[in-house]
């Protein structure tokens, strides 16, 4: 039975409790804390915890209670250290497709997930690690944060993204240098390049995120989403049919009560109290 069947025959948050292995969700108000935890391997990313990572996602995409989703790694050491290179070192060329798409489908979800996503990384973020925060939405960074692109010390390339997602944040040039050198940065390099957007101590970085998140989850939860979907339609298209889309969003984002709510507390000079709808 494939995890997905299990998924579909039971509610998303008994699966939560009992179903997964490398990943447990901890819930904070409107926020789901989603936590690799596979520490024995610096949080490494095999086959079974990708698989965990899509279905986490598709059961909170469906929770209406939940606004944000912070990803993390568990304990002090990584957020994720890469793909699992013992599993991928078995892979042959049609193994190599499989598993690449896989974690490409499950990063895409991530990365259209309709609802803010952040990444805090306290620790390495390496090959794998680094591509999955660059599918997040936002990013910070712990003092003792690594990034780097590894790949090409082990006779491979970022197979989850990474190659594209990575010049799109950071620019071609750097992007290229990082990718071909293989070397890691730094959190306070990351920040300067772009990568986080802060780099807060390690005991503060949950609550750091938390409150970044609590941001974006202030606002009107139907135009963040419509956000969201504007700006990366924007990366994928031209720019004149990405103009297109975001007439069409803004559209329907005026017949929504959200849309009444925000501008008549702007007006009457209250806090709006957003429904999302
Ligand atoms: N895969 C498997 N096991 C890992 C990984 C990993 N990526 N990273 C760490 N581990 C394991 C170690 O083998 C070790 O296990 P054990 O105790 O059983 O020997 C345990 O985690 C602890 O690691 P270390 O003892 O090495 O810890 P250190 O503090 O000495 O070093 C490092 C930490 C620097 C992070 C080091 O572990 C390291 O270099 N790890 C590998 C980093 C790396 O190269 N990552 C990229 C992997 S390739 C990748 O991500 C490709 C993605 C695209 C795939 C597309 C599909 C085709």
């Amino acid at each position: 039975m494939r995890r997905s069947d299990v998924f579909s025959a039971r509610t998303y948050r008994s699966l939560i409790m009992t179903d997964l292995t490398y990943i447990r969700v901890e819930w904070d108000g409107d926020l789901a804390v989603v936590v690799i935890d596979r520490q024995d391997k610096l949080n490494a990313l095999n086959a079974d915890l990708i698989s965990e990572l899509g279905d986490v996602f598709a059961g909170l995409r469906a929770d209406d209670k939940v606004r944000g989703v912070i990803l993390i790694g568990a304990g002090e050491k990584a957020f994720v250290a890469g793909a699992d290179i013992a599993e991928l070192a078995k892979m042959d060329a049609v193994g190599g497709v499989q598993v690449s798409r896989q974690g490409q489908e499950v990063f895409r979800e991530i990365e259209r997930f309709p609802k803010p996503v952040l990444a805090a990384v306290g620790g390495y973020a390496l090959g794998g690690g680094c591509e999955l925060t660059l599918a997040c939405h936002l990013r910070i960074a712990s003092e003792n944060a690594w990034f780097g692109f590894p790949e090409v010390s082990l006779g491979i390339i970022p197979g989850y993204g990474g190659t594209i997602r990575l010049a799109r944040l950071i620019g071609l040039g750097r992007a290229v240098e990082l990718t071909l050198t293989g070397e890691r940065v730094g959190a306070e390099r990351a920040a300067e390049i772009g990568l986080v957007s802060a780099v807060v101590p390690r005991s503060e970085l949950l609550d750091r995120a938390k409150a970044l998140l609590h941001k974006v989850t202030r606002n009107g939860p139907v135009a963040v989403r419509m956000a969201l979907e504007s700006i990366y339609r924007g990366v994928d298209t031209s720019f004149s049919e990405a103009q297109d889309f975001e007439s069409s969003l803004f559209g329907l984002l005026a017949s929504t009560e959200d849309m009444k709510e925000g501008m008549s507390a702007f007006l009457e000079k209250r806090k709006a109290d957003f429904k999302g709808r």
